[in-house]
């Protein structure tokens, strides 16, 4: 399983409370006041740890509290500070109100830390308030409760390119052919269950971009059909999409249906994940049946540039990566 959407409560700490007490030493009756201040409360804080593959942390415990502070002490000891919860979260979170849905926070860079809650004051000790006029003073004051609140956390892929298609059309297998990254490739549809990126280098222009694999679209993903819809989220944060169609026409489909369908479904997800630049790569060239169709392909749409290529056989690959290169920067 892969967990990109969960709810939390976080708390932060409260503040220790003020101390009354009083100096007793023999001879010394009045000694004056030395009861310290509470500690401050612990800050709930995330950080974007690029080791973190997913939210399953906070959905199998989605309750965390940073530590309170001590309270102050007599022979003016001050409580210490609560400690502060320090929490892990993969590269491209979201925080959001859970009541709301407002955005609070996005977490876009590794190693960004953001302060979400922040612990309580410590109260004041009843040295704080000695004066010329009160000498003895029994004031102090309560340690403030730290913030708290209910978030949403949903994960949303980073990458410079989007691979969107139907199952099956080979989008794994391009990712392996091209990059880093390992997707597990097989004959079955939704081989592949979670984004996986993976790092395409350009070692001659010391250059790199990252392409994301998505898990398989079909028609109807919108109303819940297949995996849904729920993973073009990953596609959001792409600066473009890198359609792949089935020249082999693999599971009795039409690569141009296949397209069209790809197209709708991306507006039915969301307008500006559809008007994003795309590529369409046309994969399985080696199959008996992908001349004919690259054909119709391109006579029914003349003004879209395709790439021919083999995944398997790493057949067109170098122009599609020249291409995608081109197109980002
Ligand atoms: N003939 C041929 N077969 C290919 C090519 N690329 C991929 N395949 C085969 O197509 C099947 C599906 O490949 P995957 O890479 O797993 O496809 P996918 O798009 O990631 O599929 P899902 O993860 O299920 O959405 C595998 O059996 C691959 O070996 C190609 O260029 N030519
Ligand atoms: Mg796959």
């Amino acid at each position: 399983m892969f967990y990109d959407e969960t709810k939390v409560y976080f708390k932060a700490g409260k503040g220790g409370d003020g101390c009354v007490s009083f100096l007793r030493q023999k001879y010394m009756p009045k000694g004056g006041p030395n009861g310290g201040n509470g500690g401050k409360g612990g800050n709930v804080l995330l950080v974007a740890d690029v080791n973190v593959g997913d939210l399953r942390a906070f959905h199998f415990n989605p309750q965390w509290k940073a530590k309170n502070g001590e309270p102050g002490r007599g022979s003016d000891q001050h409580g210490k500070g609560g400690e502060d919860c320090l929490l892990k979260v993969p590269l491209g979170t979201v925080v959001q109100n859970r009541e709301t849905g407002e955005v609070i926070h996005e977490l876009l860079e590794a190693d960004q830390e953001i302060l979400l809650l922040e612990g309580g004051k410590g109260g004041r000790g009843n040295i704080t308030f000695k004066t010329s006029v009160n000498q003895t003073p029994r004031q102090f004051t309560d340690g403030k409760s730290g913030e708290e609140g209910e978030f949403l956390l949903t994960l949303k892929t980073i990458a410079d390119v989007g691979l969107v298609g139907f199952p099956n059309a080979g989008k794994s297998t391009l990712l392996n052919a091209l990059s880093n990254a390992t997707p597990k490739v097989d004959s079955y549809p939704f081989t592949t269950l979670f984004p996986s990126v993976g790092i395409i280098e350009y070692p001659e222009e010391f250059d790199r971009i990252t392409m994301a694999d998505v898990p398989g679209l079909i028609e109807g993903a919108a109303e819940n059909r297949g995996l849904g819809h729920r993973f073009l989220r990953h596609v959001e944060r792409c600066l473009i999409i890198l359609m792949l169609i089935d020249l082999a026409a693999t599971d009795g489909r039409d690569p141009l249906e296949d397209f069209a369908q790809l197209r709708s479904e991306l507006e039915q997800y969301d307008t500006e994940v559809a008007s994003k630049p795309y590529l369409v790569a046309a994969n399985k060239i080696d199959e008996d049946a992908a001349p004919e169709n690259l054909e119709r392909f391109r006579q029914a749409y003349p003004e879209i540039t395709v790439f021919p290529i083999s995944a398997v056989l790493e057949q067109g690959l170098p122009e599609l990566k020249v291409n995608l290169r081109e197109r980002l920067r």
